[in-house]
């Protein structure tokens, strides 16, 4: 196939791959194609990978012979672009790591580290294809057919793979209690919160702010619901606690009030749009059980249908918002460093 047409499919299935992996971060239900993408293009890249690995292999061997600052460049981004590839398919099907990082968070930083290197090949490298390739029919057909075997491989790999979600998730835990995994997105680890001086405040676009002691609120709605955490597992529990509808209806949001922030006593702090966190719970209790610490006690937000990272926990404050704070992007990425 002509090196042009190779390369720039490497290009365009990275961008795709980043793109739908970073997505996948914030994937609600529906999303599934995301998914699929994310997938089939990977599968696709080795195939476009390999053609170009044996094409520039004489090259490389000669850069390395001659110690040339670009080859280096080239083979860096090679190894990065295996291993992304590797640890990708490997998560697939069923592969571990030991210690605290799954092989979903390694695939993601060395897809990351992927594109940042490619970038950096590309800058004196990159040219489109000549219009007489692309409208050569031997070129399309044989691109074609590369599409077509990745897409045939990542059926195959699909159906061969471990059970796991849409996302990629593997069940841990599920009505088991507290027995799930405890997780920080970054550094959380706050002291133990007193579960006798607690108390909820409610601030912001409200007719009244007001802070609420634990005998104030009904903690008795129930609600089943699936946490998928973006690290690779995922874990369905019946949850019960405080309807956070039923907790606006008694705070009264002002008119143009729009998004409600769960805001953790660590600074953490993620927002929902108003009508879907009605529909939300600050829960209380797991499978029937009281929150463990690590989960969150006293309470800890559960929000049907998002990534477990939007799952606040240790939370004390609930503040109404007329827009979205987008400060929060930042807060989950700093809280408790
Ligand atoms: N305050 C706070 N809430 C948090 C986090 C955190 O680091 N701090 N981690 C989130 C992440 S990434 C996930 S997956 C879930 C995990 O909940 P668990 O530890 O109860 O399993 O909590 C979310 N809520
Ligand atoms: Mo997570």
């Amino acid at each position: 196939m002509d090196a042009d047409i190779v390369d720039y499919s490497l290009l365009a299935g990275v961008s795709v791959a980043l793109a739908t992996g970073l997505a996948g971060l914030v994937a609600r239900p529906g999303d599934t194609w995301l998914f699929l993408v994310h997938g089939g293009v990977g599968i696709t890249l080795v195939g476009f990978l390999s053609l170009k690995l044996w094409r520039v292999r004489a090259r490389i061997r000669a850069g390395v012979r001659a110690r040339s600052g670009r080859v280096a460049v080239s083979i860096l981004l090679t190894v990065l672009a295996v291993a992304a590839l590797a640890t990708g398919i490997a998560w697939v099907f069923g592969a571990a790591l030991p210690g605290a990082f799954t092989l979903l968070f390694v695939h993601g930083v060395l897809g990351v580290a992927t594109t940042v290197v490619l970038v950096g090949h590309l800058r004196d490298r990159l040219r489109l294809p000549s219009r007489a390739t692309l409208r050569d029919r031997r070129q399309t057909l044989s691109w074609v057919g590369m599409v077509t075997l990745g897409a045939a491989a990542y059926r195959a790999s699909d159906a061969l793979g471990t059970a796991r979600r849409d996302t990629g998730s593997r069940e841990q835990g599920s009505d088991g209690g507290n027995e799930f995994p405890v997780t920080a997105w970054v550094a959380d680890d706050p002291d133990p919160l007193d579960t006798e001086t607690w108390s909820l405040s409610v601030t912001g676009a409200v007719a009244a702010e007001r802070t609420f002691d634990a005998g104030d609120l009904a903690f008795d709605t129930e609600q089943r619901a699936l946490l998928d955490c973006t690290s690779g597992w995922y874990s369905e529990h019946d949850w019960r606690g405080l309807s956070v509808g039923e907790l606006l209806d008694t705070v009264e949001p002002v008119s143009g009030a729009s998004w409600v922030q769960f805001r953790s006593v660590t600074g953490y702090r993620w927002s929902l749009p108003l009508s879907e966190a009605r529909d939300s719970l600050l829960a209380t209790h797991v499978d029937g059980e009281p929150l463990s610490h690590g989960h969150g006690r006293p309470m800890r937000l559960v929000a049907p249908g998002r990534r477990g990272f939007q799952w606040v926990k240790w939370v004390t404050e609930v503040r109404l918002w007329r827009r979205r704070d987008y400060s929060e992007w930042v807060a989950i990425q700093v809280s408790g460093l």
